[in-house]
C-alpha cells in the first residue's frame, strides 16, 4: 500500500460496530474550533462501539506499560497518567479503532483542511489518586511547521468531574506565551498565572461514554486527580493535516518525537511513512 493512500474505506467495522460512516458536525463547529482551539462533541461514538474497544485498549496498556512506581514515588507528569503510544501497531482492534474514519473526517473538517494523517495514538489512563494533567500545550513537542494539528480526546467510560475530564483555556491557541513549557509543575504555576491574568475562559464538563472533544496542538489545556476508585480510562489520536511538512526541531522533546513517530523524516519533508498513514482525504 502506498502511505498516502488514505487506508480506511468501509462503512463499517468487521465487528459490526459503526465507528466510519460520517457524523453529522454541526455547521457552526468548525469555527467553534477555529475561534475557542476545541470543541466538545456529543454521541460522537455509540456506546456499544466504546464497550467494544474498550477492553482491548485496556487490556495493551496493562500489558506495555512501563511505570510501576508508586504513585507517591512519581514526578508530577508520571502521576498525571499512564502514557501508551501507538497501540495501533500492537492490536489489530486497535487498529481499527485508530483508523476511523469518522473521527479523521471530524478532525479534517475542524481545521479545515482536505485530509489527515495520523501522527499518532496515546492511551492516557488517569489511575484512581493519579494527579493533575499540568496546564500545557500539545504542539511544543511536535516538530510541525504549521498549527494544523489536533487531538481527540476518546474517553472510555462515562467521566466525572472527579475523575479528571479536559479542561481547556478558550482562545488560548493563539497566546504564544508559554509554548516553550514541558509539562511540567513549571508549566502548571506560570501557565495558570498567565491565562488566569490574560482572562481566558476556562471550562471542564463531564463526558458520557460516546462524547469526545478536539483540541488543536496549541490550546492550552489541563485534567484534575481523579478523585474516584475508577481509572479515567482515555484514548487518544493525534492527527496532522496530511500535506503538513516537518519543522527543524526546537527542543530536545522534538528531537525524540522526530525519531520515534516519523522516523527517518527531515525538516521540509511531508512525513509520507509507514507509521503516518493517511486516515482521510476528502
Ligand atoms: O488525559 C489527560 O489527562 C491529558 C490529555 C492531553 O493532554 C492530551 O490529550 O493532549
Amino acid at each position: 500500500m502506498n502511505a498516502t493512500d488514505p487506508v480506511n474505506t468501509s462503512a463499517s467495522t468487521p465487528g459490526g460496530v459503526d465507528i466510519d460512516s460520517p457524523y453529522l458536525l454541526d455547521a457552526e463547529a468548525p469555527r467553534r474550533f477555529e475561534r475557542d482551539g476545541f470543541v466538545r462533541l456529543p454521541g460522537v461514538l455509540s456506546e456499544r462501539a466504546v464497550a467494544h474497544y474498550e477492553p482491548e485498549i485496556t487490556a495493551k496498556v496493562i500489558e506495555l506499560n512501563t511505570m510501576h512506581l508508586p504513585i507517591e514515588e512519581r514526578t508530577t507528569y508520571q502521576k498525571a497518567f499512564l502514557q501508551v503510544t501507538n497501540l495501533w501497531r500492537q492490536s489489530e482492534l486497535v487498529r481499527e479503532f485508530v483508523f476511523s474514519l469518522r473521527l479523521a473526517r471530524i478532525a479534517a473538517e475542524l481545521m479545515g483542511v482536505d485530509g489527515v494523517r495520523l501522527y499518532h495514538d496515546q492511551a492516557l489512563y488517569k489511575e484512581s489518586g493519579g494527579g493533575i494533567t499540568p496546564w500545557h500545550a500539545d504542539q511544543y513537542y511536535w516538530p510541525l511547521a504549521t498549527d494544523r494539528s489536533c487531538t481527540v480526546w476518546v474517553p472510555l467510560q462515562d467521566t466525572t468531574l472527579e475523575m479528571g475530564p479536559l479542561r481547556f483555556a478558550s482562545g488560548s491557541h493563539r497566546f504564544e506565551f508559554g509554548r516553550d513549557l514541558p509539562i511540567s509543575d513549571e508549566s502548571e504555576v506560570a501557565l495558570q498565572r498567565a491565562l488566569g491574568e490574560q482572562d481566558f475562559p476556562t471550562s471542564s464538563t463531564p463526558y458520557t461514554r460516546g462524547d469526545v472533544s478536539f483540541h488543536a496542538g496549541w490550546t492550552f489545556h489541563h485534567a484534575g486527580p481523579n478523585r474516584t476508585v475508577t481509572p479515567r480510562r482515555a484514548m487518544t489520536i493525534i492527527y496532522i493535516d496530511a500535506d503538513i511538512t516537518v519543522a527543524e526541531p526546537t527542543n530536545d522533546n522534538q528531537h525524540m518525537d522526530l525519531a520515534a513517530f516519523m522516523p527517518g523524516v527531515r525538516p521540509g519533508d511531508v512525513p509520507d511513512t509507514p507509521l503516518n498513514p493517511v486516515l482521510y482525504r476528502r
